[in-house]
């Protein structure tokens, strides 16, 4: 069987796009190179890291650790506490209420949680179903001790019916390490009433990010990156970089102690081709440089040496 390699050559040599670089004199260039700009991240799906956002597990509780100074726990169901002038639970049979008496109550449930290097937030809903007896009395949001979150008698929700969502940022926490979330309450019957909080339905929705350093070899197997010809070189050499799929794509150039001394190129690449970069190394020092192609769904490095 005959093949056309002729003709196969020449389908090849079109689909090349060249880009040619003249790269500038590494002496001007003192920018520390800064490898997380060079990064890119990546997101797992959300986790609810809660465990029994909406308590029915009951109490004593599996997850909650529960106090209250009246009660023992502010976790209710009808059967035990009634429905509290509102909606009782929003879902399900239990409900953590907050208040209840005509005297100085405080009450709190905590667990702990996990929190992945990226995203959290925590949402949960609210219902403040009678009219409150006092603008001292109010519910908080504790993060290892620290409030994130505070409502009090003075909120527009006292004495209306039916719970409303809230949410809180606490991308500050997702650091990697265990955290304590607390909700708690403190009613202070000034007027000789009670202001009651009612909370249900708890969430943590942490959603981790995973960064990726540039340099880092084969991470998708999207792309094909050459090694830089002829290696060592002086002043002129190439390499080529193919890519599954459409995407921005930065080609950087550092020296042996890390400095970027060229950006040879930056915008989106296109899948069709073959990309051929030609770098021109008349104004660099002799040395040993790293040339990174960091794209949106891979990363990678190749060494080349220059010598004159
Ligand atoms: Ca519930």
């Amino acid at each position: 069987m005959n093949v056309d390699t002729t003709n196969m050559r020449l389908f090849v040599l079109s689909t090349v796009i060249a880009y040619s670089f003249l790269l500038p004199n590494a002496s001007s260039q003192t920018r520390i190179a800064d490898y997380r700009a060079g990064s890119q991240a990546t997101t797992s799906p959300l986790i609810d890291v809660i465990q029994d956002g909406s308590f029915e597990t009951g109490s004593p509780n599996d997850f909650w650790t529960e106090a209250s100074l009246n009660f023992g726990t502010p976790l209710c169901t009808v059967a035990n506490c009634s429905a509290g002038g509102g909606s009782g639970p929003r879902t399900g049979e239990w409900w953590a209420w907050f208040g209840g008496i005509a005297e100085i109550e405080e009450g709190s449930i905590d667990q702990n949680v996990m929190l992945d290097v990226g995203t959290a937030v925590l949402t949960f809903w609210l219902e403040i179903p009678v009219v409150c007896d006092s603008p001292d009395d109010y519910m908080e949001v504790l993060i290892d001790g620290v409030q994130e979150f505070l409502v009090d008698g003075t909120s527009t929700l006292c004495g209306v019916s039916g719970y409303s969502e809230q949410t809180v940022n606490l991308d500050a926490y997702a650091d990697g390490g265990l955290h304590n979330i607390e909700f708690h309450g403190g009613i202070l019957a000034t007027n000789g009433e009670t202001t009651n909080f009612f909370i249900d339905d708890v969430s943590l929705e942490n959603e981790e990010i995973t960064t990726i350093l540039p340099g880092l070899d084969g991470v998708l197997e999207t792309h094909n990156l050459t090694a830089v010809y002829p290696n060592p070189f002086n002043p002129q050499a190439q390499f080529s970089l193919e890519i599954a799929e459409q995407q921005r794509v930065r080609i950087e150039m550092y020296d042996a102690l890390g400095r970027r001394v060229a950006t040879l190129y930056d915008g989106t690449l296109g899948a069709e081709s073959v990309h051929q970069f030609q770098i021109d190394g008349t104004y660099l020092p002799s040395g040993s440089y790293m040339v990174r192609a960091i794209g949106e769904r891979f990363a990678d490095a190749r060494q080349v040496t220059l010598t004159k």
